[in-house]
């Protein structure tokens, strides 16, 4: 049986400014009621829940370029990082309930003050990769791996090396270094002040991914971004995707994995109370094999379960069942199997 945590913290972040729905402010509240306390403590966790944390609003925040409650963000997302950082550094595992995307700036970051080495798996039908200059809508919750990325804060970038050693039309040097001003670098937001860029590329994962905007597209590409798209799953597997998933981000060596999960992964039809739904998601079981194999590898040590809105729900069965699926997640991350458990039974108790 693999290694499993002693100890399991959570910490809701009842956050929305990311976006612009309301609603999504309530995902922790409506997580807790669906059973998630229950549900951990059967798995024989020591559950510590941190209950919500509460965040303070700035009065003014004007767009800055155009992006939507900069400070806002920035300072719920630093108030997050310095609990994250606080509770893996008691030794817990975290589960983190949003809240919408933006949040994964803080956890992340707060994570990775504790864990420099970590890896990130980010389960969503979005890439959530847009820098300030690229987003479409000026949301902030799908920018947050853009703020994370080392290779998206240099101001230059060497983004092309030509070897033109055997060129002899050109009379260069050996090696032509072209040094280009990429435009999709992040710029300095006001509130952000706090966060350092401190996650590689080749640290970083995602899974179902099926809306990519043109920018994120160009970055997931020019850096070399490993992604499975929900045509990958439909071409090779969930088995094989998440093998290969697991095995980038853990192959060179075992580290503390960083489960970024977006309920919209799932199908609308699955996950319908959520704020940006797209058609063709991950089935129940996938989403729960990718869960299964995280906890697996024994590495997991932070969980994010974001952009669950009640709100969007167009009934309760609705809601609950969105709910419901989340917790299911979690727990799967946690080591809930689907074969059974494996306590300490001597013999098969007999009827007498
Ligand atoms: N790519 C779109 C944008 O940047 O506005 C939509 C992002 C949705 C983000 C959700 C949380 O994953
Ligand atoms: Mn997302
Ligand atoms: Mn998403
Ligand atoms: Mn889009």
């Amino acid at each position: 049986q693999p290694s499993r945590a002693q100890s399991v913290a959570v910490l809701g972040a009842p956050f929305s400014q990311g976006q612009k729905r309301r609603g999504v402010e309530h995902g922790p509240k409506v997580i807790r009621d669906a059973g998630l306390i229950e549900r951990l403590s059967g798995l024989d966790y020591a559950v510590h829940d941190f209950g919500d944390l509460t965040f303070h609003y700035p009065e003014m925040d004007e767009p800055y370029m155009n992006v939507k409650f900069p400070r806002t963000v920035g300072a719920a997302t630093k108030k997050l990082s310095g609990a994250v950082s606080r509770a893996v550094g008691a030794g817990h595992t975290l589960v983190m309930l949003g809240g919408d995307h933006s949040l994964g700036i803080g956890s992340v970051a707060g994570h990775a003050q504790q864990c420099p080495d970590l890896c990130v798996i980010w389960v969503d039908a979005h890439a959530d990769v847009n820098t300030p200059e690229t987003s479409p809508s000026g949301n902030l919750h799908g920018q947050p791996v853009a703020f994370m990325l080392k290779e998206l804060r240099d101001k230059v970038r060497r983004s092309q090396v030509r070897n033109v050693e055997d060129d002899s039309s050109t009379a260069v040097p050996s090696q032509l270094y072209l040094f280009v001003h990429v435009p999709t670098q992040v710029p300095d937001l006001p509130g952000f002040s706090w966060v350092k860029p401190f996650l590689s590329c080749r640290d970083l994962v995602y899974i179902g991914l099926r809306d990519v905007d043109p920018g994120e597209y160009h970055i997931l590409k020019n850096l070399g971004i490993q992604y499975f798209t929900m045509r990958d799953i439909d071409r090779l597997g969930i088995q094989r995707v998440t093998e290969v998933a697991l095995d980038h981000v853990l192959a060179r060596k075992q580290r503390p994995i960083h489960l970024s999960f977006d309920i919209d992964a799932f199908d609308p039809s699955l996950a319908p109370a959520t704020g940006t739904p797209v058609n063709g998601g991950l089935t129940y079981r996938e989403g729960i094999y990718i869960t299964e194999e995280v906890h697996n590898t024994g590495l997991l040590s932070v969980m994010d379960m974001v952009e669950v809105n009640p709100v969007v729900g167009s009934t309760r069965a609705a809601v609950e069942a969105t709910a419901s699926l989340a917790v299911d997640v979690i727990a799967s991350s946690l080591g809930q199997t689907r074969e059974g458990a494996h306590g300490v039974i001597d013999e098969i108790p007999s009827t007498k």
